[in-house]
């Protein structure tokens, strides 16, 4: 994996706080990455030691999910924006086989047992992701105030959604990815996918990252801890 200065321009600063997202950033080749789908896909048949979902967190038990959500390009841009001290909450396959429903328009803070809610997100693609089989979408600016979430319908892959009423997809992105690539988010930012008319599957891997002051109001599994990725846990308010 390559390593170079990821180090956030003043730019890149101003465009995360009024945009709400960065990137697409390189966290390895796409040739390197397709060597790993086979010990991605390994990982995604194998239950998880306590985890329900095998989707869920499986950077505490994989090391190649680990050093995913742990590489220095995900993790040092972060602290340019968060602060020095990071701690990984969560991780997330995101599987879209062909076939797979929308996920629908939401901030993710509207679902998660988090207070105050801050988080970071990196999404990275596995798989390539494209228009066509159905890559993330977002709403630049959109983590600037909070849309009412309601009961979601029946064709969506979420119980609940950002209510449409209150959301302009004029201005949507489409973060297209190269497998290896990935995005920066918080917590706030509109996201989406649509259904995945294609013939072909997409993942990505969520990787949720929260301040030491943010406390976890409810744990995923009984194994389930955070993971200091950068600097220091200090103030220790989610000793289990
Ligand atoms: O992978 C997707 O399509 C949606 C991802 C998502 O909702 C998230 O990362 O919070």
């Amino acid at each position: 994996m390559p390593h170079t200065n990821y180090q956030l321009s003043c730019a890149e600063m101003d465009q995360f706080r009024k945009q709400g997202y960065l990137g697409p950033y390189t966290l390895c080749s796409p040739d390197e990455m397709r060597n790993m789908q086979p010990e991605i896909e390994k990982v995604l048949k194998t239950d998880a030691p306590d985890h329900k979902v095998r989707e869920h967190n499986r950077h505490l038990d994989h090391r190649l999910i680990h050093e995913f959500a742990t590489h220095p390009a995900i993790v040092t841009r972060m602290a340019a924006l968060y602060g020095p001290d990071l701690l990984l909450w969560r991780t997330n396959f995101f599987v879209k086989e062909p076939g797979a429903k929308e996920i629908p328009w939401h901030q993710d803070f509207n679902y998660w047992p988090l207070e105050p809610p801050i988080i970071i997100s990196a999404w990275i693609a596995i798989d390539a992701a494209t228009l066509e089989n159905s890559c993330l979408q977002i709403l630049p600016g959109s983590h600037r105030k909070v849309v009412p979430h309601v009961k979601a319908t029946s064709e969506m892959a979420f119980n609940q959604m950002g209510d449409l009423g209150f959301i302009d997809t004029s201005s949507c992105v489409n973060l297209e990815m190269q497998p290896g690539e990935f995005v920066l988010f918080n917590e706030r930012t509109l996201h989406h996918s649509d259904a995945n008319c294609s013939d072909k599957r997409r993942i990505g891997l969520a990787v949720r990252v929260i301040v030491p002051i943010v406390k976890v109001l409810e744990w995923d599994a009984p194994l389930h801890e955070l993971v200091v990725i950068h600097g220091e846990d200090a103030v220790q308010f989610n000793t289990r």
